[in-house]
Order: C-alpha cells, then sequence, then structure tokens
C-alpha cells in the first residue's frame, strides 16, 4: 500500500519549549483572532482578577510571571476559544449532516464559534435555528414525558464553572436522579477513589509550595510539557533549589528530558535545565511490579538500617502495615523486575534516590488512571509514601495532576454520580426535597443504558460525548437510540452528529466571553488541580448576542422541566454571588465564599492528607494490597496506549503536528519499537491497521502510518480519539469504571 505522503517523521527534539514555543503560539493566534483581541485576553490570563486559562487545570504560582503566566497550549485553547470565525445558521443550511460527518474532528473545529441555538428535527438532514424558548419547551417537555427521572443522563464536561455545575447537579436531583457521568469517569476517577479509599480525600494533598520543598519528585505516566507546560516551570524551580526528579514512563518524552523556560529570558537563549535525573521506560501497565519491587528491596534493606522507613508515622498514622509488609516480600523480586523490562541497575538508581530521602511527592497523569488496575497503581504509590512517611508534612505528598480547569471544581459542587450521604442531607435541608438516594450512571453505564434503551434523553453540559468515550461506533449507536440529544457546546463537535431521533446544540459562553447581567459584570470561581478557589471574569465580547451563559442555561432547562420549585432561579442568575452563597451553604469547606473569593489569590479548601490529619473512618491512612496487572499477552499481540499530541486539547484537534515526537502533518500514526516493525516485516511509514477481538467483538481501524519509535517492546501508542474505536467499552478500572485507554490490546496487519 502506498505511504502516507503528507506525513513526516522525523527525531524527536532533546527538549522543549525556547523560542519555537512563542514562535509557534503566535502563529496559532494569527490564524485565528486578531493581535488586538489576543492582547486583550493574554493581558489578563491567569493574572490575580484575570481569566483563568481554560485550557489545564495546573495552579497558578503566588508570583505571577509578567512576561505573561501562560504556555504555549493555553494559548492555543484560548485562540481556539475565542476565534473569529463563526459556525452560524448560514453555516448549517449548507452543511448537511451527513456532509459534517465526512470531515475530521480538526476541520470541525474551524468552523468557529456557535452563535445560535440549533434544532435537527426527526428525519431532517439539516440542523436548523430555534428560539431559545422553544428549545427550554422541547427539554422540559421530553424530561417530563419519561416514565422516570432515570431515563435522563446529564453529562458534564470540565470547564464548566463551579456555579453552572452547582445549579446543574441541584436541577438534576430536583427533576430526580443522580444520573450525571461526568469526564471524571475517564480521567481521574481512579485517582479519587484511591485516594479516599486510603488517606481519605479524593483530591492531591500537596501545593506548590511542597514541589518547591520536595527532596525528590517521582512523575508517573504524565506529559507535562504537552498537558501542562507549566509543571515544567515548578519543577524547574524545584531542581534549582535540590529535588531530584525521576520519570517513570514507557515513552521517553521530551520534556521530562530537557526544559528551556520560555517566561525567562536565560530560558530563551540558554541550555535549558535538566528535568529527570533517572528516566525509567518500563512496559505499559507495569507500575505496580516496578513499586512493589522496590519496596521489597526498601523493606530488606531496613532491617540494617532503621532510618529508611518512618517507624513513628507508620506507627502512629496509619492501619494494615503488617499485611501489606507480608504481602510485599511475598513477592519474587527476580520477577518483578523481569515484568517492567528495566534493568536491576536502573531500577537500583530509584532505590538508591528514595532510601535517603524523606519528603517525597509522586506525581501521575492518565499513564496510571486509565488501566483496569488504575487504583492498584495509585494505591501502590500511596504505600510508597506512607512507608516513607511523606505525606501529611511539608514537601512530601500526593499530587494527581488534574486534567480539565475545573474539573476538580466540578465534582466538589456535587457533579458526582455516586454522591456522598453528607452532600445529600445538606441540599435536602437547604431546598426542602428529598434528593435521590439511589446511585447513577457513570459515562459507560451511561452508553450501555442508551444502547439498551433505558436513557432516552441525553444533555451534556460541555465536552465532545461521542470522541471522548471508548468504543466509538458503539456509543455512535447508543446515543443514535435515544429520543432527544442536548449539547450546551462552545464549539461544533463530532457528538452533535451523533445526535438522538432529534438533537439540540446551545450555544454556551466560554471562559474568555464577557458576561454583564443587571449593569453588572460577573465573574465565576473554579478549583485548580491543588485545591486553590479562586475568580475567573471573561474580558471578550461573546461571539453573538444568542450566546448565552452556562449557569442562565441551566436555569431555564430547570423552570422548563419542573413544575414546582423552591429554588427562584431568576434570583439566582441575576447574580452569581446569589448561587455563591448557596454553595456556601451547602458545601463543605465554602463558608464565607463571597468574602473569601473575593482575594485575588483565591483560598485553600480543606484537605485532611495535606496536614496529617486523615479523613478516612479509622482517622489513620491505609496501607493495601494491590495485585499486578494481568500479564497474558499473547505473541503477536501489542498493549497500545492512547495519547494526546502536542497540538490538541483532548477531542479538539488545534494542528496537525506532534513537535514534541518529532511527527508533522498527520495523526494518524502508530508509534512502534524497531525491533518490532522488523519483526513484523513493516517499515517506517508502512500503512497498517490495527484490530481486537475483545469479547467476541471485532473492532477495528486503519490508514496508520508505523513511526519507529524508543518505546518498548510489545507496546504501542495511537492518539486519543482516532484509536477510540479500539478501546473495548467492557474494559474497565475496578471501582472506578474508567475506560482502559492505555493498556488496549490489539494486533497489526498490513
Ligand atoms: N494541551 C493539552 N493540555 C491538556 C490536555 C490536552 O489534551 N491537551 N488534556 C487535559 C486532560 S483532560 C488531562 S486528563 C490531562 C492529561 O495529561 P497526561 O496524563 O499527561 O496525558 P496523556 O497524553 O494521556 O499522557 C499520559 C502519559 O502516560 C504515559 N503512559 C502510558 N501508559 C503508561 C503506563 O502504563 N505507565 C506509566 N508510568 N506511564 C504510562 C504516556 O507515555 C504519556 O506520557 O491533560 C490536560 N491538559
Ligand atoms: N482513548 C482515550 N480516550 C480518552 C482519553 C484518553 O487518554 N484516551 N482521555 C479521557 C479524558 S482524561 C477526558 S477528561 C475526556 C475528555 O472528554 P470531554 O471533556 O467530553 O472532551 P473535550 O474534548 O474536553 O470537550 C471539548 C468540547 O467541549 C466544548 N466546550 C469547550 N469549552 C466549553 C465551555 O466553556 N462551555 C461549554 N458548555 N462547552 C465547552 C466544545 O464544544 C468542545 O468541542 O476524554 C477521555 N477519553
Ligand atoms: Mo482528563
Amino acid at each position: 500500500m502506498e505511504k502516507n505522503k503528507n506525513l513526516i517523521i522525523s527525531n524527536p527534539p532533546n527538549g522543549v519549549a525556547g523560542i519555537k514555543a512563542i514562535v509557534v503560539s503566535m502563529q496559532q493566534i494569527a490564524k485565528r483572532m486578531s493581535f488586538f483581541k489576543a492582547f486583550k485576553i493574554l493581558q489578563k490570563l491567569n493574572q490575580k482578577n484575570g481569566t483563568d486559562c481554560p485550557g489545564c487545570a495546573w495552579p497558578d504560582p503566588s508570583h505571577r510571571s509578567r512576561l505573561g503566566e501562560f504556555c504555549e497550549n493555553g494559548i492555543k485553547a484560548i485562540a481556539e476559544e475565542a476565534m473569529d470565525k463563526k459556525a452560524d445558521p448560514k453555516f448549517f443550511s449548507n452543511n448537511s449532516i451527513e456532509e459534517l460527518k465526512k470531515q475530521s474532528d480538526y476541520w470541525l473545529g474551524q468552523q468557529g464559534r456557535l452563535t445560535h441555538p440549533m434544532l435537527l428535527s426527526s428525519n431532517n438532514t439539516h440542523y436548523t435555528p430555534i428560539s431559545w424558548n422553544k428549545a427550554y419547551k422541547l427539554i422540559g417537555d421530553s424530561l417530563n414525558a419519561l416514565n422516570s427521572p432515570n431515563e435522563a443522563t446529564f453529562y458534564t464536561s470540565g470547564r464548566t464553572s463551579n456555579e453552572a455545575a452547582f445549579l446543574y447537579q441541584l436541577f438534576v436531583r430536583m427533576f430526580g436522579t443522580n444520573n450525571l457521568p461526568d469526564c471524571s469517569n475517564m480521567c481521574h476517577e481512579s485517582s479519587g477513589a484511591a485516594l479516599y479509599n486510603t488517606v481519605g480525600i479524593g483530591k492531591g494533598s500537596v501545593t506548590l509550595n511542597d514541589l518547591y520543598k520536595a527532596e525528590l519528585i517521582l512523575i508517573f505516566g504524565q506529559n507535562p510539557a504537552t498537558n501542562h507546560p507549566r509543571m515544567l516551570v515548578a519543577l524547574e524551580k524545584a531542581k534549582k533549589k535540590g529535588a531530584k526528579i525521576v520519570s517513570i514512563n514507557p515513552l521517553k518524552e521530551a520534556g521530562l528530558v530537557n526544559f528551556k523556560n520560555p517566561q525567562t529570558a536565560k530560558g530563551l537563549v540558554g541550555n535549558g535545565t535538566k528535568i529527570s535525573d533517572l528516566y525509567l521506560q518500563l512496559k505499559i501497565n507495569e507500575d505496580v511490579a516496578l513499586l512493589k519491587a522496590v519496596m521489597y528491596k526498601l523493606f530488606k534493606k531496613s532491617a540494617s538500617d532503621s532510618t529508611i522507613l518512618d517507624s513513628d508515622f507508620i506507627k502512629n498514622n496509619t492501619i494494615k502495615f503488617e499485611a501489606f509488609k507480608n504481602e510485599i516480600l511475598s513477592n519474587n523480586f527476580d520477577e518483578l523486575v523481569e515484568r517492567t523490562g528495566l534493568d536491576i541497575t536502573e531500577i537500583n538508581e530509584l532505590i538508591d534516590l528514595i532510601v535517603p530521602r524523606k519528603k517525597i511527592i509522586a506525581c501521575w497523569g492518565m499513564g496510571l488512571t486509565q488501566h483496569v488496575n488504575g487504583i492498584d497503581n495509585i494505591q501502590e504509590v500511596v504505600n510508597l509514601l506512607l512507608m516513607k512517611g511523606s505525606i501529611g508534612k511539608e514537601g512530601a505528598g500526593t499530587c494527581p495532576v488534574r486534567g480539565h480547569s475545573n474539573v476538580q471544581g466540578d465534582r466538589t459542587m456535587g457533579i458526582a454520580e455516586r454522591p456522598s450521604k453528607q452532600l445529600l442531607e445538606k441540599i435536602s435541608e437547604n431546598f426542602g426535597f428529598s434528593p435521590p438516594t439511589q446511585n447513577g450512571l457513570s459515562v459507560v453505564e451511561s452508553i450501555e443504558a442508551m444502547h439498551k434503551e433505558k436513557v432516552k434523553v441525553f444533555i451534556a453540559m460541555g465536552g465532545n460525548f461521542l470522541s471522548a468515550a471508548p468504543d466509538t461506533n458503539y456509543t455512535t449507536e447508543a446515543l443514535s437510540k435515544c429520543d432527544l440529544t442536548v449539547h450546551i457546546s462552545t464549539k461544533l463537535n463530532r457528538s452533535h452528529l451523533a445526535h438522538g431521533k432529534m438533537g439540540l446544540i446551545l450555544p454556551s459562553m466560554g471562559r474568555t466571553d464577557k458576561l454583564v447581567k443587571n449593569g453588572k459584570e460577573q465573574f465565576v470561581t473554579v478549583e485548580n488541580s491543588m485545591g486553590v478557589v479562586h475568580s475567573s471574569k471573561g474580558k471578550l465580547t461573546p461571539p453573538s448576542l444568542q450566546v448565552e451563559s452556562e449557569p442562565i442555561i441551566v436555569a431555564n432547562i430547570a423552570k422548563a422541566t419542573l413544575k414546582k420549585s423552591k429554588v427562584d432561579w431568576d434570583f439566582l442568575t441575576n447574580d452569581y454571588g446569589n448561587i455563591r452563597d448557596l454553595i456556601d451553604k451547602t458545601i463543605a469547606g465554602f463558608e464565607n465564599y463571597n468574602e473569601r473569593v473575593k482575594n485575588p489569590v483565591g483560598f485553600d479548601l480543606p484537605n485532611g492528607a495535606r496536614t496529617g490529619n486523615f479523613t478516612t473512618p479509622t482517622k489513620k491512612a491505609k496501607f493495601t494490597i494491590n495485585k499486578l496487572s494481568e500479564n497474558n499477552q499473547k505473541k503477536d499481540e501489542f498493549i497500545m496506549m492512547t495519547i494526546r499530541s502536542h497540538d490538541q486539547f483532548n477531542t479538539t484537534v488545534y494542528g496537525l503536528d506532534d513537535r514534541y515526537r518529532g511527527i508533522y502533518n498527520g495523526r494518524m500514526v502508530v508509534f512502534m519499537n524497531p525491533n518490532d516493525i522488523n519483526n513484523h516485516n513493516l517499515e517506517k511509514g508502512s500503512i497498517v491497521s490495527l484490530y481486537n477481538n475483545y469479547n467476541n467483538k471485532k473492532r477495528e481501524v486503519s490508514g496508520f502510518s508505523v513511526v519507529p519509535y524508543n518505546i518498548p517492546k510489545g507496546c504501542l501508542a495511537t492518539y486519543f480519539p482516532e484509536a477510540n474505536p479500539l478501546v473495548p467499552l467492557e474494559l474497565t478500572a475496578h471501582i472506578s469504571h474508567t475506560p482502559s485507554s492505555k493498556s488496549v490490546k490489539v494486533k497489526i496487519r498490513k
């Protein structure tokens, strides 16, 4: 078969950022908006009292760079959200659904901001304009026609503000269901569940200040140069203060090798900072084996050196230590090492770094959470920290690096399909109704229920459910079986094309849009990855007068649906401070919300694990026993991870390059070890199909170009969402139900 002539495969660089990052950012802006508009928003981006970057959830330092407190990918997020082009009613009349389906995700995104509410009525070929009032009535009537509130499901993506999220969950519970799946289900759910079980809070424990004080930082399964670029600034600072950094990742990610800080003059012209002191390229999903091997050796060494483990901490602050220790020592060390694919000397180097240090931070991303044993991965990381007494004190602790800019806040506001008893009690107390107590549906469960026609109305507050979810073909079928699908969105995406019998697109404001209500400029609030809550105010004129804010859309859906409601929805949306007053009364940690959020740097939410006051039932942290991954890869099978390129934000594709991996002008690629390429009689650029047969269902994608890459043998990497048709819906993590999109077994053929 012919090769893809447009695709350029080159050697990945030895480091990231520098002047090139600034050049690329400027090009992205030039393509999408005027420099005047860009300047207006960028000078306020992530500044105190400014606009929170809609991109990732990395926190802002207390001192903000005057050169600009943002990164290349933040600029791309802004340029994409605030682009001048518009997908208006004329665009929809010129393009049928069938025509739009043929276009790429990149093309769909480049058509511009949505400007008007649009309806796809039964059997129509095009979306056509509908008034807001008619749209709200259609939603209210459709919800009220259901046999039970559980026949509707209400998705949330992590850019939604605290105010919108709080109103949304309140409305959904007043309507009568806990069907509140959200993007966390596909993301850090495993972190939340594992941390809650072991240290009593489903969030990370560290602050930026802790990172600067750490002696050792372990980075598992994360690619910060692309996904949290400003984390590299913090890592550089930590290094300057003496921290050692270890990266544990099957891929050699350039940003974890060397970083030239574009926020400093030195970073622009100098050699940059070496980030990782040690880089362990283990096989996909063998983190538990590595951790067990390390802890095995720590126990052996501690027999003759009592300073290695923190015995006082273990004795006073933890439970189940003996059982854990026995399990670790029951392993065969050599077998563990063998599984990792690493050399024993590399593992010994890691052990040598851990032995003398007590202030250890573990950071992680999707490389740990998106596996069947996602919870085991994270609990095993916690075990290591507990052994060393590395939690609940300065410079030490857990650092799950969250995805969307407010994904953590949405959960705090009650977007949860399995809500806590406390939350339901507070809602009942404050709003005079009994919220449903039965657990609701997660993302995967919602897809199954839609497919079985048990859920008939699907409503999404942001996101791109279809492209983000696993098993694309099955999920398309599931959505198309609904009576009504509703998307509250800023931009056109593939989910709008996988509509139910009727489909609605409701155009929403984004983080950069300015909102004035009754002559008063409104702001919203968000929570970053380290539990700091702060305000965010948009600066730009919204793309059309028809575009509405998320809280107002929720309030109007509630008014059109709920026959009697004790909540005065108009009062709440007349001034967002009124919503915050309700949050203040309902959600723990938000006392005096409106006052405290006036602080330009925001305020910290309570975090027991941070101070060593574990909020578990026993008030102690818990050691756990965790399973190794199921290691039954057949001879011709590969384990495939699905990851992000440098030019995308989840399903939003900014461009076709992945500069830090040497790929230009194409996304349909499969990264492969050169030995595997030879053994399969393939070569650089060969076009292949990837397929599997999980649960006797045939799944296949084709047209992928082979890229020789520094990746362990037997492992592959592809981009999400292109490879999502291969991710089996049923293959999910224990307890958290997170799709296992980092360990998909596949076979390859020409
Ligand atoms: N620009 C940009 N920023 C983003 C996003 C984006 O798409 N674009 N997405 C946002 C969201 S929602 C999220 S959740 C985060 C995602 O941020 P990341 O978690 O950094 O995202 P991934 O690209 O999925 O990369 C996961 C990393 O895990 C590694 N990995 C895969 N399998 C394993 C394994 O078994 N073990 C180990 N140790 N490593 C493994 C991969 O090589 C890769 O480096 O970023 C957020 N920020
Ligand atoms: N195979 C595979 N699948 C994955 C992953 C993976 O690593 N591999 N990662 C998973 C992860 S970590 C996540 S978080 C999910 C992401 O899943 P989602 O959160 O569903 O996806 P996004 O791509 O972030 O959503 C983009 C859309 O959100 C809308 N949008 C953007 N900003 C706003 C806003 O301010 N308001 C509103 N109302 N709408 C807005 C736009 O219309 C845009 O098209 O994907 C998951 N899927
Ligand atoms: Mo995510």
